[in-house]
């Protein structure tokens, strides 16, 4: 008999920042295990189509269309998804953004953008699927942390402290929802070759640094990070919480 440990069969999964890149890898792996996955993202257009591929392969993938920058309107979907659905069993905050430049040249704006977007909007939709969660007396949330959560490069300054933050809120999440059957854990993606980081990736210097820097001596493709949000999201991971999951190659282990 087939192991039924990474099974989602009958599970909700919601999944912000999910039109492209490393939120659309994990929700394609998400369904690929059983999951009926609901993507968000701000354009209904674009999460359309990325739901349609979604189903063209077979998978259940439904939308809801927010900008997670908006927190009320993070709660109203969350729990439009919980109604329509009757339950919500993961929730990965994925959605993020980022904001590349000298110290000089950052103005307030554009650091309140990137932590509202990558770490403040974590905290309103937890703070809703938990209520969800707790009284189901089970759930995971997943955060997409960053190897910024516990390094830094220059530059991008607003990015590394919200990832640094969204550690931290995983652990006190993790504390205060553990009890409750909730387990909360954050990934760390390295460098994946997504949109996100076009402009890093067309710098052939940054592209053989990653490289050289990193053990496994490649740039990681998206679909790589679905194995770590499969692991988190299902009984396979029934024990962990309060974690930080590197999928980078090896990147932070090493100097
Ligand atoms: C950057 C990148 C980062 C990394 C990633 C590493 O400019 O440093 O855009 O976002 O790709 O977060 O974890």
């Amino acid at each position: 008999m087939a192991s039924r440990l990474f099974s989602l069969d009958g599970r909700v999964a919601l999944v912000s920042g999910a039109s492209r890149g490393l939120g659309l890898a994990m929700a394609r792996a998400l369904a690929e295990h059983g999951a009926r996955v609901v993507l968000n993202g701000r354009d209904a257009a674009t999460l359309d189509a990325a739901a349609a591929r979604l189903r063209a392969e077979g998978l259940d993938a439904g939308t809801c269309a927010f900008d997670v920058a908006d927190h009320d309107a993070s709660v109203a979907g969350i729990d439009a998804v919980a109604a329509r659905h009757g339950r919500l069993d993961v929730l990965v905050c994925n959605a993020g953004i980022q904001h590349r430049r000298p110290l000089p040249e950052w103005r307030m704006a554009d650091w309140e953008r990137v932590v509202s977007v990558n770490l403040s909007s974590c905290f309103a939709m937890a703070q809703a699927a938990a209520r969800h969660m707790v009284a189901a007396g089970r759930g995971r949330i997943v955060m997409t942390g960053s190897i910024m959560s516990v390094l830094a490069r220059p530059t991008v300054h607003a990015y590394v402290a919200a990832k640094s933050g969204l550690w931290g809120l995983t652990r006190s999440l993790a504390a205060e929802l553990g009890p409750q059957g909730v387990n909360v854990n954050c990934i760390a993606p390295g460098f994946f070759r997504t949109e996100m980081n076009e402009a890093i990736l067309a710098n052939p210097e940054f592209v053989a640094w990653v490289e050289g820097r990193t053990p496994l001596k490649r740039w990681a493709d998206p679909a790589e990070i679905g194995g770590a949000a499969v692991f988190l999201a299902s009984d396979a991971g029934s024990y962990v919480n309060g974690h930080l999951l590197a999928v980078d190659g090896g990147l932070v282990s090493v100097v």
